[in-house]
Formats: C-alpha cells, structure tokens, sequence
C-alpha cells in the first residue's frame, strides 16, 4: 500500500469517541484555573501558535556504539522522512518544522523536496552540518577534527560543507545552519586548547560571512563525546565566547543531554537569554550523558523550569519568541513517532504549565525572600495536569485528542513495513 496521510475520517471517528470526557476534563480545569484569575481559553491559544521542530533523524531508528537494530518500515530516504514527519504533524499538530541534516538528507532535487514538504503541509527548519563524520569517497579524513583541523586543508573542506549545507538551506526555505563538531581530543597533550578554539573561531568566521542576511548560525556545544579527554566547544561559556565573536546572528542552541548530570541547565537558559545569545533548543532527557531519550521521560521537572525561564525572559523583552525549538532523540527502543508525539506533547505541556505560573506573587516572594512561597508557586503550576489543554488544542487544529492511540488504530507502521522493505535501513549512521 502506497504513502497515504492517516485519514481525518479516522481521526473524526476516534476524537468522537473522546471528546464528551476531554470537555468535561476541560471545563473542570477552566474552572480551576479562573479561580486562580487564569483563562484556560487565553492558554490554550498560546499553545496551539507554540510548535517544536522534529529532527530528520528522529524519524528513523537509532542506535547505541553497540548495535543499531532497524525497525520494520523505517524510512529509507528523506522523501519517506518527511511522510513520517507528515504523520506526527497530522496527529499532534504542533510539529510542523522538520530539521535537515546534511548529508544524511541530501538529494539533487531540493526544489522538489521543499515542494513535497509543502504539500504535507511542512517546512524546512535550521539545517544541521555534519563533519563528525567521514563522507564516502571523501578527500579528507575528520578523524582529527574538522573546522578545528590542525591541517587547513580539512578545515577547508569541512568549511566548504557548512556553506554547501547554507546553500541547500536556502532552497529549502530554511532561516538557520545548526552547527555541531565532535572536535576535540582523547588524550592529555594530544592538542593545544587555545590554538584548536582559534582555529574554530577562524573556521566559524568564514561560515559566518557565508550566511544570508536573514539566517541565524546556532552554536551547538557538547560536554564529551566522541572526543573522551577534552572537546573543543565544550560547554555554554565556549559556545557565548565563539557567537560574541561572530556578531549578532550567531546564538548558542542548548542541547539539554549535552551537560554534566547535575548542570543547572535552566540557569544557563537564563543567562543566555539575558545577553540575547540563547537561539534554541535541541529537546530530549537523559540520565547519564547524551543519552537522547524522549523529552520530559526522565525529569519533567527540569524541562518545566526552562520553560519557566523562557517565560520570565519573555517577559523582559529578550525576544525568546523567535527561538528556534527542535527535538534531537535517538529512538532505540520505541517507535520514533510515537516518541515524536509524546516527546512534542511533553515540552508543550512544560510550556503550559509556566504560563499559569502566578507571577506577581512569585516575584513578590523572591523579593521578600519568602523562600517557601516562592518555590509553591513553582510546585502549584508544575503540579496542575494540562493534559485538557493540550488535547483540546490539538483537537481544535484538526490533531487527534489522544494521538498514540489513533496512530495505533491507522496501521501506519505495518502498512510501512510491507512497502518499505527492511535492509534498506535509515540514511543517518544511526548513531545519533
Ligand atoms: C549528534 C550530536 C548533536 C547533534 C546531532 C545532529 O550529539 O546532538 O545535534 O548529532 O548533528 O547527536
Ligand atoms: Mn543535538
Ligand atoms: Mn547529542
């Protein structure tokens, strides 16, 4: 059976079934928040313009440094990526941005690419560059590093690839290049910290100057990993230091698996905020290190209070609204659209609830150092279920109130697995 979008007769029919219970959950929780002096209507409208960007990558199965093990009807190119994507979009709509990466997702047809996705009613987001990775047929190795290189021939020519990658953006319609290295070392001595920065600041200037008037390069930095020893845009000091160089347009984009286990990352948020370097986000939880299971599984707590932060920084005008937010999750275990929906749903819902943080006394209790004031109104918010919200927005925008549950029902993944045969496997490396 070919590509078909999950019908909206079967999403009409399984909202039907839902929708007495969502009203009833509805009002019960307008109620709720009026007596708190919010409008239940006035959020949900904040969190149907809200959309997070879902990463080519994720539609796929990941994998581990140990195995990689394919799901039956995985996609087998960006063309069926974007059918994936068009599906968690259909049913959760608040999705509908996709984050290329090249060259996993490169084609000769860009134009035609950016036509299927406009007609799944998508569109193109920051485009990642990929030079952790060796090209087949390629001239030059990154074994040692790429924009960082101590050999200028292979800073030239992972160079060369991010301004391919702003190229290939640009036919896409997208407005940011993402820019992540693996550069760094794995033994003491192995490099000089303050020549290898230099030469990714002279690379970075060059990608800089590369890029169009209206795009933005976001600065992705990583504690460890694949470099064991030291990396070289380690952490969100580096990252600040590299986009201040750069100018204006360049920002630094938080990936929350990224950090040390115990990094308050919603500090960072707030700092960058406050300097206007924060561009964005990459979604996803750990436990141990970049671990890139699915958004709010392992500390919901911690992804609400960056949104929490988002919020205050809103609130002062540092222009948070026009930050780019993505997913970044590597699904191994579950199917990558089932997580995509849950993954979307759970920052929305981190979201929601820092809107109805009671502001006024919060501020009032941090300047009177009423400590356990202050930190109630965090719990209250934290603790009141959304859910309602969310599914009525969703339901309201034509999604399905439960969306696992219709993705179920629509036989989309057995339907995939008979006319994508396995063995064809994803086109990232897997190890995402
Ligand atoms: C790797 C990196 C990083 C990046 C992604 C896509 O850890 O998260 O965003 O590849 O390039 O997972
Ligand atoms: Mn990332
Ligand atoms: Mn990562």
């Amino acid at each position: 059976m070919p590509f078909s979008r999950i019908s909206s007769d079967l999403i009409g029919s399984e909202n039907a079934t839902r929708l007495a219970a969502l009203q009833e959950d509805y009002e019960f929780l307008g109620r709720k928040l009026a007596r708190r002096g919010l409008s239940i209507d006035r959020i949900k409208e904040r969190v149907k313009a809200f959309t997070v960007a879902i990463p080519s990558w994720g539609v796929g199965a990941g994998g581990t440094r140990f195995a990689r093990f394919p799901l039956a009807g995985e996609p087998r190119s960006v063309w069926e990526k974007l059918e994936d994507c068009s599906v968690v979009q259909d049913l959760g709509r608040n999705t509908p941005c996709i984050s290329i990466h090249f060259p996993w997702d490169w084609t000769d047809d860009l134009k035609g690419l950016r036509q299927a996705a406009v007609q799944l009613g998508l569109h193109f987001g920051p485009v990642n560059s990929n030079t952790f990775q060796d090209r087949p047929g390629a001239d030059l190795s990154y074994k040692y590093g790429s924009l960082t290189h101590t050999d200028r021939h292979v800073q030239e020519q992972a160079i060369a690839h991010n301004r391919a990658c702003i190229e290939g953006g640009v036919a896409l319609g997208s407005k940011a290049l993402t820019v992540w290295i693996g550069d760094g070392t794995n033994f003491p001595g192995q490099q000089d910290f303050t020549a290898s920065f230099d030469r990714y600041l002279e690379s970075a200037e060059k990608i800089y100057a590369a890029l169009p008037g209206d795009w933005t390069l976001l600065i992705e930095h990583k504690l460890y990993e694949p470099a064991f020893y030291s990396t070289v845009i380690q952490d969100w000091g580096t990252s600040y230091i590299a986009a201040t160089h750069l100018g204006d347009r360049a920002k630094c984009l938080v990936d929350l698996g990224h950090h040390a286990p115990t990094v308050n990352i919603e500090m960072i948020v707030a700092r960058l905020a406050r300097f206007g370097k924060l561009g964005g986000f990459h979604f996803n939880d750990s436990k141990y290190g970049d671990d890139d299971l699915d958004a709010g599984s392992i500390d919901p707590f911690r992804l609400f209070l960056i949104f929490n932060e988002l919020v205050e920084a809103d609130l002062r005008g540092s222009g948070v609204a026009s930050l780019e937010h993505m997913i970044d999750q590597s699904h191994n275990v579950t199917d990558p659209i089932e997580s995509l929906l849950l993954s979307a749903e759970a920052i929305a819902g981190a979201y929601a609830r820092a809107l109805i943080v009671d502001r006024d006394t919060l501020h009032g209790a941090q300047a009177g150092n009423d400590v356990v004031m202050a930190r109630e109104q965090l719990r209250t918010a934290y603790e009141t279920p959304m859910g309602p919200v969310l599914a009525m927005a969703r339901y309201e925008c034509g999604g399905a109130i439960d969306p696992v549950a219709v993705f179920r029902a629509s036989g989309y993944r057995e339907d995939r697995a008979r006319d994508r045969p396995a063995g064809g496997g994803a086109t990232s490396a897997g190890i995402v």
